[in-house]
């Protein structure tokens, strides 16, 4: 009897602690990145937290692979898919290497959405692009054209991985739009794998090996602060300029040695936040991302999704010596 009574009160509790989870069930949201100890990532991470504070009830999970590849991301995935997350939300090293594990975080009944660097549309809801491509193509032109005297002369582009979804494209639309920007010359791309170290190594190559490259325009903000050191280090300040995608608090020190006169980004805060709050969305079943439909988005409005479930958030901002105090305090 008294055994019973015992075991009923452990039961009685054991139920109302179930229940209380069940009431009190986080979503849990991945933000997938392309590599851990990125600035660009950690500061789309202060995004995410900022939304999943503001929603309430929702747990970030910021993860990635140690370095930037599609079998690291896979790895990641499937531990996610184990874990039983509710959405992923994934910046990819690969558009369609990450595909099949994506496909088997969908059938789990996971969202998947991929943001920053797309993923192939099987293995995905939909893509939130910062800006629009051809924009961010247009915008690094400019940047190299209003570095060289006339907007005429050589540049070299210092890209992330060969396999990066975002920086291939925005590579592809530069190539589609130099007929817009006769007096560039674009002389060779080579890839840093958005690794520090790399990214050095393949600056210096280019400014021993294209003497006449006059400026090196990096699509990714570890390429471009790379480059930036690497041109200071080699004493060329004046002679070689960089620009590209950076993050104002990176590049601060570029703008100030004079290695860099101007370059551009997108808030990555507000994307880390879109991208959560796109994801939540998702899970709640609220939206269903289609296209031709929209996701509510918090402060950022309400998110249209477009052709080939491609969504675009804003465009992209020039940081120069003007504004370069006040904005890298932000990102
Ligand atoms: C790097 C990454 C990221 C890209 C930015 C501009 O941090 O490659 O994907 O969007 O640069």
């Amino acid at each position: 009897m008294k055994m019973t009574r015992r075991f009923l009160g452990a039961a009685a509790i054991a139920f109302v602690s179930a229940t209380g989870m069940a009431q009190a069930a986080e979503v849990k949201i991945a933000l997938v990145v392309k590599s851990l100890g990125n600035g660009f990532f950690e500061a789309a991470n202060k995004g995410a937290e900022e939304a999943a504070k503001e929603i309430g009830g929702v747990k970030i999970i910021y993860t990635g692979p140690t370095s930037t590849t599609a079998e690291g991301q896979i790895e990641v995935i499937n531990s996610l898919i184990a874990q039983g997350v509710d959405a992923i939300a994934i910046s990819a090293n690969d558009p369609d290497a990450v595909v099949p594990a994506l496909k088997k975080a969908a059938q789990r009944g996971i969202k998947v959405i991929s943001w920053d660097s797309g993923v192939a549309p099987a293995g995905r809801i939909l893509h939130l692009n910062p800006s629009s491509n051809e924009l961010i193509g247009k915008m690094c032109l400019k940047l190299a054209a209003d570095h060289l005297p006339d907007g005429k002369g050589d540049f070299a582009i210092l890209s992330a991985t060969t396999t990066s979804t975002n920086q291939n494209i925005w590579i592809e639309e530069m190539k589609k739009q130099l007929k817009d920007f006769p007096g560039l010359n674009l002389v060779t791309t080579v890839y840093g794998d958005d690794l520090a170290d790399k990214s050095y190594r393949e600056a210096n190559g280019l400014l021993t090996s294209k003497p006449n490259v006059k400026v090196i325009v990096a699509p990714t903000t570890v390429g471009v602060l790379a480059a930036s050191q690497a041109v200071k280090d080699a004493g060329k300040i004046g002679q070689v300029y960089v620009t590209g995608l950076g993050l104002p608090s990176e590049m601060a020190g570029a703008i100030k040695s004079g290695a860099t006169k101007e370059f551009a980004i997108w808030n990555p805060i507000d994307l880390g936040y879109s991208a959560t709050q796109i994801a939540y969305h998702l899970v709640k079943g609220d939206a269903t991302g289609k296209p031709g439909t929209s996701v509510p988005a918090g402060r950022m409005g309400s998110i249209k999704v477009g052709e080939g479930g491609e969504a675009a958030m804003a465009e992209p901002f020039v940081y120069d010596a003007k504004n370069i105090d006040q904005f890298s305090k932000i990102f």
